[in-house]
């Protein structure tokens, strides 16, 4: 299946989802199942597959054809070249291709001079308004394609400005760019750019990051340390007729080489195999010579040969756009979708779904646990009830006082949940503490100090360990923190549960420390960056301050990630009590209801058994429903999706530009 056949029909899948996540949420609303905690937990849910997105950056030195291969393998369906692809420098700024519904369709682009400022590029994206705004019109190919333009624009500034801006180092000449006749320096004129579309792809949660191919000292530190290594996959292209050539070598270890995992997302595209294709030479000749350029750039790289492909991106494109079935064959581009297709998305896919299981099988252990209750309550009503039988008047009545007397017991006994939740919320406010922003600002502050210090280049290892180890040790301090909670939980859930017959249940803790393998890989591309002549930049002015605030965004997002598990495990504890005891209360209305009406007539008694009888199979029917619902949640799409879904809609999706 090819990527686009992949993407469609995940896409599909996703709907589906969210569909029968919604009946479910409307279904447990209307049999009073739905709690705080589990509302909470489907909310999550289903943000998480509708706003799940699969990043694909391509990445390589210029004029390999990254643009090229974007437009043939995503835009063929807009029957021209959307992306500017030409010989010589093009693409001069990172664009980022994705959609979102909130925005109308729009090319969005941030001033180059916003380097001058401390923020990092992250930040820049929450501040819309600053960045310049081009409305597209997806339905005209043409003008789509001439916005799109402006990634490819210059300016030409004095030495000096390019120095503030980051495209001149003294200390290393050779890479700087060179100057005009006029002494002056081109640079992009923008520093990123953002394009909102609704194409079927992109609206499926798809984001393409194409980047210039600048060298190394003018791009962004951003790109190395935040951007790629988040990409969920990587396609690196090497133009076939040259192979790998110094510079390739340079951007793929500063972008490509990471230690350990990752490397099913990276893909090696050996580009313009037409240049290859020659009258003189038969094909046989032409292959061998594709083979050759193949098996050793697969040596250079260090990566299985099954990781190259060959492709020509722009016979595909003119193939996909003539139709020329013959042609696309030859470019190969059907091999590298079918690549990108089963690797990034098939991974891709593989992950959601396991999280999303499981957090379907949690809701449904909450949502069991509150039928269980129901159920206990029916069970009692029903013993009691059953020993009135026969009883004279004075029994029922002293039934009713016994009932009140309890009642009353409970209501005085609130003080011991309340003890309960305010130990649990002390306790949870110094986790919070530990997890927080500003804890976190000051580990950072004390990095960007060390980072200034006059020869630090040396030490940079060891400033970045020294931070990483006392991050790594908050974790294990939250870590060992939310154990103390979830014993204090379990003994005092145990304790209420003997002394009120409740059936509470601490849910799983949170495993935060799982979140030291993001530190890790945050940490690991910082220091690859760094270690890659990029350190010299450290005595720029603000340069360590970029660098660390760009680090700050990104650790911002496992921080709020792991505060957001504690969150939902302290809600689903805390709604837990709140639902026990709001069904405690209930159930003494309920009883006392039913002795009310016995002691008016005589028949009450056996009216009120036979309905709880009639309650209690309502309550198996709901339990079956609830099995039956989330069964479908759980399982990937069903064998008669697969089979209709692919073929027609994907080649739409591949195809087609949507209606706006
Ligand atoms: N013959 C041939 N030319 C190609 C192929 N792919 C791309 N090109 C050409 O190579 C030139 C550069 O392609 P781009 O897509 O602009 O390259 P890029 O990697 O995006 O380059 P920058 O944007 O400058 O970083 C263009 O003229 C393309 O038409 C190919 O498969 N065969
Ligand atoms: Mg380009």
């Amino acid at each position: 299946m090819s990527f686009n056949e992949q993407f469609d029909q995940h896409g599909a899948w996703r709907r589906e989802f969210a569909l029968r996540l919604k009946l479910l949420a409307e279904w447990m609303k209307d049999h009073d199942l739905l709690d705080a905690a589990v509302e909470e937990r489907l909310q999550r849910l289903e943000s998480q597959v509708r706003s799940d997105k699969v990043m694909v950056a391509f990445v390589a030195e210029f004029s390999r054809g990254k643009s090229e291969l974007i437009n043939a393998i995503f835009f063929a369906g807009y029957g021209r070249r959307i992306m500017p692809a030409s010989a010589g420098r093009t693409t001069m700024c990172p664009t980022e291709l994705g959609y979102d519904a909130d925005v109308p369709p729009c090319l969005r682009l941030l001033p180059i001079e916003t380097r001058l400022q401390k923020q990092a590029l992250m930040e820049w994206r929450s501040a819309p308004e600053k960045w310049t705004r081009l409305d597209l019109d997806v339905n005209d190919p043409a003008q789509l394609a001439q916005a799109l333009e402006k990634v490819a624009e210059v300016r030409h500034v004095t030495k000096d400005e390019a120095r503030a801006l980051g495209f001149w180092h003294d200390a290393n000449p050779d890479d700087n760019p060179l100057a005009g006749a006029d002494g002056l320096i081109e640079v992009p004129k923008w520093r990123h750019a953002l394009i909102n579309i609704a194409h079927p792809l992109l609206k499926q949660g798809l984001v393409i990051l194409d980047t210039p191919g600048l060298n190394a000292i003018g791009a962004e530190p951003e790109l190395t340390v935040s951007l790629i290594p988040q990409a969920h996959a990587v396609v690196f292209i090497l133009a076939a007729d040259t192979g790998v050539t110094k510079s390739d070598l340079a951007i793929w270890r500063e972008h490509l080489i990471t230690e350990g995992d990752g490397t099913d997302a990276r893909l090696v595209v050996l580009n313009k195999i037409d240049t290859l294709w020659d009258a003189l030479s038969t094909p046989e000749q032409v292959k061998a010579q594709i083979d050759r350029q193949r098996a050793t750039s697969a040596e250079i790289l260090g990566l299985p040969e099954s990781q190259v492909i060959p492709v020509s991106a722009q016979k595909g494109l003119v193939a996909k756009v003539t139709r020329d079935k013959a042609l696309l064959e030859s470019s190969n581009l059907p091999a590298l979708e079918l690549a990108l297709g089963q690797g990034v998305m098939g991974q891709r896919q593989k992950i959601l779904r396991t999280a999303v299981a499981a957090g379907i099988g949690e809701l449904r252990t909450e949502a069991g646990r509150a039928m269980h209750i129901r159920r206990r309550d029916l069970a009692e009503q029903m013993i009691e009830l059953r020993g009135l039988r026969g009883k004279n008047v004075s029994v029922i009545k002293h039934m009713r006082t016994r009932i009140e007397q309890e009642q009353a017991e409970f209501d005085t006994s609130g003080s011991k949940i309340h003890a309960v939740r305010s130990v649990h919320l002390k306790m949870l406010r110094d986790l919070f503490n530990l997890l927080s922003t500003p804890t976190l600002k000051a580990e950072l502050a004390e990095l960007t100090h060390a980072l200034k210090q006059p020869g630090i280049k040396l030490g940079v290892k060891k400033a970045y360990g020294q931070t990483f180890s006392r991050l790594r040790e908050g974790l294990q301090k939250s870590q060992i923190l939310s154990g103390e909670i979830q014993s204090m939980l379990t003994a005092s859930f145990r304790q209420l549960n003997s002394e009120f017959s409740f059936s509470l249940q601490a849910p799983k803790e949170p495993e935060l420390i799982r979140y030291e393998h993001d530190l890790e890989l945050i940490e690991r591309s910082h220091l690859q960056y760094l270690g890659l002549g990029n350190v010299i930049k450290l005595s720029q002015a603000d340069f360590s301050e970029r660098l660390v605030r760009a680090l700050a965004t990104r650790l911002r997002v496992v921080y709020e990630t792991a505060l957001g598990e504690v969150e939902l495990w302290n809600k689903s504890a805390a709604s837990q009590l709140d639902a026990q005891l709001r069904e405690r209360r209930r159930n003494f209305g309920r009883r006392l209801e039913a002795i009310e009406r016995i002691q008016q007539a005589a028949s009450g008694l056996d009216e009120r058994i036979a309905e709880i009888d009639e309650q209690e199979g309502v309550l198996n029917e709901l339990d079956n429903k609830l099995t039956e619902l989330t069964a479908h949640l759980m399982g990937g799409p069903s064998a008669q999706d697969k089979a209709q879904g692919a073929g027609k809609a994907a080649a739409e999706a591949a195809a087609m530009p949507e209606a706006a």
